[in-house]
């Protein structure tokens, strides 16, 4: 069976997460359940990065152990990804001792394959970014992400030898265009290591809350290379035991790092190199996605302080929505906003107006309005059950039949490459048409005449087929809708195919089935925007 191994970035555990993380969560989650519901065997890891000077600020400052605080945020962060239905296998976090322990044992092959030495490092570091910048980096002085002034630190401590990797990066990325994703990030990234790559600093002599260094348990590994290390040490790195061999085996290499476009130097040069030095195949591709920007437009950041709560926004548009939101999808249209609004790659905005146009339009007026209307009309004239025979197929029917074939097609060419934004409006193509297929063959019209009974069965199974179709083809980005209306359409769901039968079937499924009632699984929201949003 073919395998999937997908991971995002694990977020500091400084602060709660906000629709920026969100959005990242829900790009790799489309991902991986648009592979599993293709029969592809997968593997979707996340989690959340403890260590460094950011958390240690951030715990002291409340008054509290780091290790007692990050306790307390991976609660916060995992209610958010449970309510946000993220289906991730793995959630690490990198105080885990055997991840630690699998820190130290790759520093030591750095060490031991001439990559690491000591010395004195003097720069400007910005504790946001976790990350040293040069004068010419910075904009007027600041950082160029969190637009605070970095601090000048200078302390002894280890180097990695990452200058000797920058013409083997080149070679790999030229040999393997699909290593980085999209063609915009690889362009800058190949930029970087062309102007020269410098050796880096990977130990920190002044922070405590870190994996103490295998040579050295003064110091602490820089919290990067600790963090990254996390995509191999959860998946049997260690290869010490039957179960991470087995692990190692089945998992690694990563096919997709799904990251934000901030962070492409770390995962697209340092990530890399580090893994050339311990001898360890190259994960297959890192996907950089855009920002997600507060209508000001400004990147939502903790701490630019302009956060969004995703679970709130849920939450309120349900009371928006007058409570006939059911509870367990509340959070289903964030997911739909992000993947749809976004285009692939680029920035996105985020606001309540958007996402309550975005709302009513493709949920309420299209998608739940043609479920409501399938579903009412097969009970209005049949009670439930259609014929199981129809009238021949007409050209309408052909029509829509086409429709549905070649969305089919494009969807899964755009979700294989992560055009979410693309496979979603192709799928509403296939609602829409069928919206006005209900306007063109006039059901109500059939029913009146007892003649035409075998035509309105063509006609009600036609839609529910398509119903059949777009239920499935939105499963990747609101699986719980997607469930739900596959169990109104009285289908065995989720089917673990739900992908790959696609194809519109010589008899309808509809014919001679029984239907549940009728719903409104989207009611229009008119709400003003709630105070937080
Ligand atoms: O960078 N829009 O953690 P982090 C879109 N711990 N994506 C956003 C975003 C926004 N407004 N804000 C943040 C870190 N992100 C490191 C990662 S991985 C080995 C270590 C994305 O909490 C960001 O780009 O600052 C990153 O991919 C992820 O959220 C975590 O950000």
């Amino acid at each position: 069976m073919p395998k999937f191994y997908i991971t995002t970035a694990i977020d500091y555990a400084n602060g709660a997460p906000h629709i920026g993380h969100t959005f990242e969560k829900v790009l790799a989650d489309a991902m991986a359940r648009f592979q599993r519901l293709r029969g592809v065997d997968t593997w979707f890891q996340m989690g959340m990065d403890e260590h460094g000077l950011k958390v240690e600020q951030t715990a002291q400052a409340q008054g509290v152990e780091p290790q007692a605080f990050c306790d307390a945020m991976a609660e916060t962060y995992l209610k958010a990804w449970r309510a946000m239905d993220i289906s991730y296998d793995a959630f690490v976090r990198t105080s885990d001792p055997l991840h630690m322990k699998g820190v130290q044992a790759l520093f030591t092959r750095f060490q031991e394959n001439g990559d690491i030495y000591k010395g004195e490092y003097e720069g400007l570091y910005c504790v946001g970014c976790e990350a040293y910048y040069q004068e010419k980096d910075l904009l007027e002085g600041k950082c160029p992400v969190h637009h605070t002034e970095p601090k000048k630190v200078k302390e002894k401590n280890y180097f990695f030898a990452l200058s000797k990797y920058g013409e083997r990066l080149l070679r790999h990325i030229e040999a393997h265009p699909e290593f980085i994703e999209p063609e915009m990030r690889r362009n800058e990234v190949t930029n970087v290591i062309r102007s020269g790559l410098e050796d880096i600093s990977v130990s920190r002599a002044s922070v405590k809350w870190g994996v103490p260094l295998p040579m050295d348990p003064e110091q602490t590994v820089y919290v990067w290379i600790d963090a990254l290390l996390n995509y191999a040490t959860f998946v049997g790195l260690s290869q010490h035991d039957e179960a991470t061999r087995a692990m190692w085996a089945r998992w690694w290499p990563a096919d997709a790092h799904v990251i934000g476009k901030d962070i492409t130097r770390f995962h697209c040069v340092i990530w890399p190199a580090m893994l050339m030095s311990a001898g360890v195949e190259l994960p297959r591709s890192i996907y950089a996605h855009g920002w997600i920007k507060s209508p000001d437009g400004g990147k939502l950041s903790k701490t630019a302080g302009n956060v969004v709560d995703p679970v709130f926004v849920g939450e309120e548009l349900r009371k928006a929505a007058g409570e006939g939101l059911a509870e367990a999808l509340m959070h289903e249209p964030l997911r739909y906003f992000l993947l749809r609004e976004v285009p692939a790659g680029r920035d996105g905005e985020f606001s309540w107006e958007l996402l309550v146009d975005r709302y009513n339009a493709d949920l309420a007026n299209e998608l739940g309005n043609l479920l409501n209307r399938a579903l009412s009309m097969s009970h209005r004239y049949f009670e439930g059950r259609l014929d199981p025979e129809s009238g021949p197929a007409e050209a309408l029917d052909l029509e829509v039949q086409a429709v549905a074939t070649d969305v089919v097609s494009k969807y899964i060419r755009a979700m294989s490459s992560w055009q979410f934004s693309n496979g979603m409006q192709e799928t509403w193509r296939l609602i829409k048409r069928a919206n006005q297929y209900v306007q063109e063959t006039e059901p109500w019209t059939l029913a009146k005449d007892p003649s035409k009974r075998a035509r309105l069965v063509r006609v009600l199974a036609t839609l529910l087929e398509s119903l059949r179709i777009a239920a499935a083809l939105v499963a990747p980005a609101m699986p719980r809708a997607a469930a739900r209306i596959g169990s109104d359409l009285g289908l065995d769901w989720p089917s673990p195919r739900a992908l790959v039968d696609l194809e519109w079937p010589a008899k309808p499924f509809a014919l001679g089935h029984t239907v549940g009632a009728a719903v409104v699984l989207f009611p229009r929201v008119q709400a003003p925007k709630p105070a937080q949003a």
